[in-house]
């Protein structure tokens, strides 16, 4: 109890002094984000495939439970003396502090943090120590000179000093969180208040998506808009703490502000995002009418030098990000400085204040959230972060569609069966969606209306569907003429492909 105790009170005080230093200091955050740094490719990607967007939350909580597993055996060591639990009390704020000190997102006075977390740990712990051995006769060798006190009077003590750790430790850590939450960010966005959109998206026709028979809606409200990255706590920017830098292969090396950016002509673009790491029939796509500025433009006005191949952009929390130059370069492609969302300010999730949108590539090489840095450069002077986790340098989105109902397993009447979902091919456009019953014949899906190349397609048909087990399956033909391979295929390295299918029962 007492090792558990130090330890809640270690965590504590170092959450609550990161709440004026940053959240990245707090050891807690620091060490998890080292092990998410850290930790080979497979376990990320078990990570994802078993905790989805919950990784973070499933990582934080694992942490806890092998932190005080080892806390309580630390606990168990020092019965005699406090000597074995103060080392480990140590070499833990060690361990904090050397997270904070090698993170990319911490200044020097984020080492506050784990000092105070050592501190803390160290005092409760050899406190509760003296405090708990004093009751017992079998420790008298750790008791006060004056002789122990007894037994009942020591438990009381003891009782009174945990109760008080548990208190003290519970109030900072939750006071910490709240700072921490209610920080200058939150305020910042608020004043950001409505984006002037100079050219605004086409208006979304209402037979783009079939809600009533089961698909998603054309336009993905922000709550719904699928979340992946690497970061523990969201990075928290206000606009102030922001700029964007633009270099390497330039003629002139720009340096833009949050007010620079929303000052130029906005323009509001309706893309649909993909994952490289959604499965087939997955959930990690999304589509949002996002407002920006022409990212190419801005590295026009930089001008770009010859020779140079990869836009090479970095977040804040350090996450890297290599995108072809010559597509986001390219005048139709739309590639976007993203500073809003669906008409507001960028969720701080998805990226406030700034992030890339690249209409028609995977988000790990298009996507950058959070993004503070864009060097211009080749292909081989730089690589990116998941490149070192066996993933494609170049990844464009690849043509897939997914059945949104029936849901698997589920059990409908039989008779007539509405069977709908998306496809997608971003920024070539979908021409085709096929859908057969069991092992029947093809046939050909009612596609919603064409919104633009770069958004996704929804999809519905009927079957006559007799009572017992059923499949269906789908498949998509993009406008080069493609049909999407059955080959299955896993998303390492540049994306999954093959034929979703869905069973359900009818009766
Ligand atoms: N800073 C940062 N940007 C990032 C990522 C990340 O981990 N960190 N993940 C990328 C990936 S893999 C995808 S698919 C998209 C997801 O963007 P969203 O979370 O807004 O949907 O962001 C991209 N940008
Ligand atoms: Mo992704």
């Amino acid at each position: 109890m007492v090792g558990v105790l130090a330890l809640a009170s270690a965590v504590a005080a170092g959450h609550l002094v990161a709440a004026f230093v940053g959240v990245n200091a707090s050891p807690y955050v620091a060490v998890g984000n080292s092990a998410v740094a850290l930790s080979p490719g497979w376990v990320k990607d078990f990570a994802i495939e078993t905790f989805g967007s919950k990784d973070k939350i499933a990582l934080l909580i694992g942490m806890a439970i092998v932190l005080v597993i080892i806390a309580a055996l630390v606990g168990i060591l020092s019965r005699r003396s406090p000597e074995p639990g103060t080392v480990f009390v140590v070499l833990f704020g060690l361990l904090g502090a050397a997270a904070v000190f090698t993170s990319s997102q911490t200044g020097p006075l984020a080492l506050l943090a784990p000092g105070a977390s050592l501190v803390a740990g160290v005092l409760v712990f050899r406190w509760l120590h003296r405090v708990g051995a004093g009751g017992t006769g079998a420790q008298q060798e750790t008791a006060q000179p004056d002789g122990p006190p007894p037994p009942g009077k020591g438990r009381r003590q003891f009782l009174i000093g945990a109760g008080g750790v548990v208190a003290g430790a519970g109030i900072s850590g939750i006071a910490g969180q709240t700072l921490l939450s209610s920080g200058g960010a939150t305020a910042s966005r608020a004043a950001v208040g409505k984006l002037h959109v100079a050219s605004t998206a086409a208006p979304v026709p209402s037979d783009t998506a079939f809600t009533k028979l089961g698909t998603k809606p054309f336009i993905t409200p922000n709550s719904d808009f699928y979340r992946v990255d690497t970061a523990l706590a969201v990075p928290k920017l206000s606009t102030a703490d922001w700029q964007l830098r633009i270099h390497g292969m330039v003629e002139h090396e720009l340096t833009f502000d949050f007010d620079d950016i929303r000052n130029m002509p906005l323009i509001e673009r309706t893309i649909t995002m993909v994952c490289v790491s959604n499965p087939v029939g997955g959930p990690y796509i999304s589509t949002s009418k996002f407002i920006g500025v022409e990212l190419r433009e801005l590295l026009n006005r930089a001008g770009t030098q010859p020779g140079a191949e990869q836009l090479f952009s970095t977040s804040t929390d350090g996450f890297t990000v290599g995108t072809p130059l010559s597509t986001v370069l390219e005048a139709d492609r739309g590639a976007l400085l993203a500073i809003g969302m669906n008409n507001e300010p960028l969720p701080f999730e998805h990226g406030f204040p700034a992030r890339m949108v690249v209409p028609g590539l995977y988000g790990y090489v298009s996507a950058t959230k959070w993004v503070v840095d864009m060097e211009i450069t080749t292909w081989q002077a730089r690589d990116p972060y998941w490149l070192n986790h066996g993933w494609a340098k170049k990844a464009p989105i690849k043509t897939e569609s997914r059945i949104d109902q029936p849901a698997g397993f589920d059990t409908v009447a039989a008779g007539k069966v509405t069977v709908s979902g998306v496809a997608w091919h971003p920024h070539l456009g979908i021409d085709k969606v096929e859908v057969r019953l069991d092992n029947g014949p093809w046939r050909q899906a009612h596609l919603g209306a064409e919104y633009t190349i770069d958004t996704w397609r929804m999809w519905h048909t009927t079957f006559d569907v007799a009572t017992g087990s059923h499949k269906v399956t789908v498949r998509a033909t993009d406008k080069t003429g493609y049909t999407q391979t059955s080959d299955r295929v896993d998303t390492v390295p540049d994306g999954a492909t093959g034929w979703h299918t869905v069973s359900f029962s009818a009766n």
